[in-house]
């Protein structure tokens, strides 16, 4: 799905700001104003805005409402509405007529609505947004009804469920006759790009393609729904040194041009050879975080102060790149990672497809995972459909070097392999070019894990020191390196350590190995990179987690996740100086 951009055929109008909202209407189909006094705004997860927490804890439908007008020269274009994200179900009404549905809470989705506007008039637009998780959601939950007859979320994963408009809302034009997609996967033959393009039209129309540099001067040039570019003395994407090339597509209508867009893109390969990952042909070691969309008071709201904030310290401690753990971020985040080098490892929001999580340390699930009961049929046919919204809106970025279709699945268990085959051959079809992985669970070993051979890299998420030795670094590192050498004597497959990190109240110091100290998380990172720097197959190293980040309440968790190596503000731990001064040489030695 293309991002809606202003060309020289289509406009954009943002609809972010205040919007009417309410959570009374619970359950009723919408129809007609609502009736309240609250604003919220838009992007913004709607829990930490008020200080009601029945709106807080609200399980189920909210509504957003504003007037809209149409451009008055929009008259003779399709007029469409495009929500960035609706977490976790959107229903968006045009006055009083549903004119689209969408599940899947980190995903765009639009709808044409020419039919229904006029331009120069303004028309009620409401979004309804659901945030109910249950077994055939992905990702998945439960609701119970406590005591009191309220119902209450439960979930399988550690952050907190924000919900709301969480990103953008766009109005936007485009003409009858237009560029419905565009996929571009690049290569490299010597000093040459290769740029293979193809277009989809809303109806065949002849289409004329051209590829820019970054001065704006034509490289190649070509006519035709589908074929190869070739750039000479190409300028490569890399890590820490992005370069983009515009392509420009327009379909004609005689000598006219119907229809224009321009997409972005970068000319890099990934590959996988042995236990090595190759950007551009070259070993890449990944440095840098699991991340989280969140922020005081806006949830998951997107927001630019804190995208650039976050990119430069990510800059300033020496990491090159990140997973989006565990959902698609924001389509700014992965353009910026595009603009500034970042190297991404996108994730869907399959996390919690584990019910042996719920056995604690004994790893023992109470019902089996993979079940009709559990998540069956209809769970994994919501997954293929994140799978395939996520490419959809991702495949051209070139930041984007590997897909992450699940995070910590009972992959242990039996049921996991008939679950995630089909899904690995889905992503593979869908995207032959990016390697393939999963997060895996402390519980899944290298003898019990029944999928990591459908996969290309191996992303273990591993505490120990943490969950599992807990202040005793000494036990920790004979496990973990146990652990690891495990998998790399079995699979021969790239390891990328996607989890491993200490909760850690800023403030707190001790001169023993005290866990929730400032010191004690240092030690705990220096004691893991003492075994990373040991284990041949080592391609990465992504701390548990950049910042902390808020969860639902749990004996366990302070006011959140404190794992951050910043805090939720985004001021250093001390750890953060420890993993500078190790990171940054590294990117010139591994
Ligand atoms: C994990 C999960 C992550 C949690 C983390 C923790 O394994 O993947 O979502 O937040 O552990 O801190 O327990």
């Amino acid at each position: 799905m293309l991002r809606p951009r202003s060309t020289p055929t289509r406009e954009l109008v943002n609809l972010d700001g205040l919007w009417r909202f309410s959570v009374e209407q619970a359950d009723r189909p919408w129809a007609g104003p609502l009736d309240t006094t609250l604003e919220a705004a838009v992007p913004a997860s709607y829990n930490d805005l008020f200080t009601d927490s029945a709106i807080r804890d609200h399980v189920g439908w909210a509504w957003y409402q504003r007037q809209v007008r149409v451009p008055r020269g929009w008259a003779g274009e399709r007029v469409v509405l495009r929500v960035d994200a609706a977490t976790h179900r959107g229903r968006v009404y045009v006055d009083d007529v549903l004119v689209a549905e969408h599940a899947g809470g980190y995903t765009p989705f639009e709808a044409d609505i020419t039919e229904h506007v006029r331009a120069g008039q303004e028309f009620r637009l409401t979004i309804g947004v659901d945030n109910e998780l249950t077994d055939t959601t992905i990702p998945p939950g439960t609701i119970t009804v406590d005591a009191g007859g309220r119902r209450r979320q439960t979930y399988l994963h550690d952050f907190y469920n924000y919900a709301g408009l969480a990103r953008s809302v766009w109005l936007y034009s485009r003409p009858a006759v237009h560029i419905e997609d565009i996929t571009i996967v690049t290569g490299l033959e010597e000093g040459t790009g290769t740029v293979r393009y193809s277009v989809r039209t809303s109806e065949p129309a002849p289409v004329r393609v051209r590829a820019l540099d970054a001065t704006g001067a034509e490289v190649a040039a070509a006519d035709g729904a589908e074929g190869v570019l070739r750039i000479d003395d190409v300028t490569p994407w890399r890590p820490g040194a992005a370069y983009l090339y515009d392509l420009l597509v327009e379909v004609l209508d005689g000598d006219r041009v119907a229809d224009s867009y321009t997409e972005p893109f970068g000319v890099r390969t990934v590959e996988v050879r042995g236990t090595r990952f190759l950007i551009n042909g070259e070993p890449f070691y990944f440095t840098g975080f699991g991340k989280h969309e969140d922020t005081p008071v806006r949830g998951k709201g997107h927001d630019n102060a804190y995208l650039v904030h976050d990119f430069q310290l990510m800059d300033w401690i020496g990491a090159n790149s990140f997973r989006t753990s565990h959902y698609p971020y924001a389509e700014e985040v992965m353009e910026f990672a595009d603009r500034h080098g970042i190297v991404v490892i996108d994730e869907t929001a399959a996390v919690g497809l584990n019910l042996a999580v719920q056995g604690g340390l004994t790893g023992v699930p109470p019902k089996p995972t993979f079940s009709p009961e559990t998540f069956g049929e209809a769970t994994r046919e919501a997954h293929a459909r994140a799978i395939r919204e996520l490419i959809a809106r991702d495949k051209n970025h070139p930041s984007i070097v590997m897909w992450c279709i699940a995070n910590e699945p009972s992959s242990a268990e039996e049921g996991a392999r008939e679950y995630f085959e089909p899904l690995v051959e889905l992503t593979r079809k869908l995207d032959p070019t990016r390697p393939v992985t999963y997060a895996a669970v402390i519980f899944a070993t290298h003898e019990n894990d029944r999928i990591a051979d459908l996969f290309d890299v191996l992303c273990l998420n591993r505490y120990y020191g943490w969950y599992i030795a807990t202040g005793d670094l000494a036990t920790a590192e004979t496990f973990l390196e146990r652990d690891l050498r495990g998998w790399a004597d079995k699979h021969g497959k790239p390891i990328l350590m996607s989890e491993y990190g200490a909760d850690t109240m800023p403030g707190l110091h001790s001169v023993w190995d005290t866990p929730w100290t400032e010191e004690y998380q240092q030690s705990y990172l220096e004691m893991n990179h003492r075994v990373f720097d040991r284990i041949e197959a080592f391609a990465g190293e992504h701390v548990w987690n950049f910042a902390d980040f808020q969860t639902a309440n749990g004996i366990h968790r302070v006011d959140g996740n404190k794992k951050g190596v910043f805090t939720r503000d985004r001021r250093p731990k001390a750890a953060a100086h420890a993993l500078r001064a190790r990171w940054k040489p590294l990117a010139g030695r591994k």
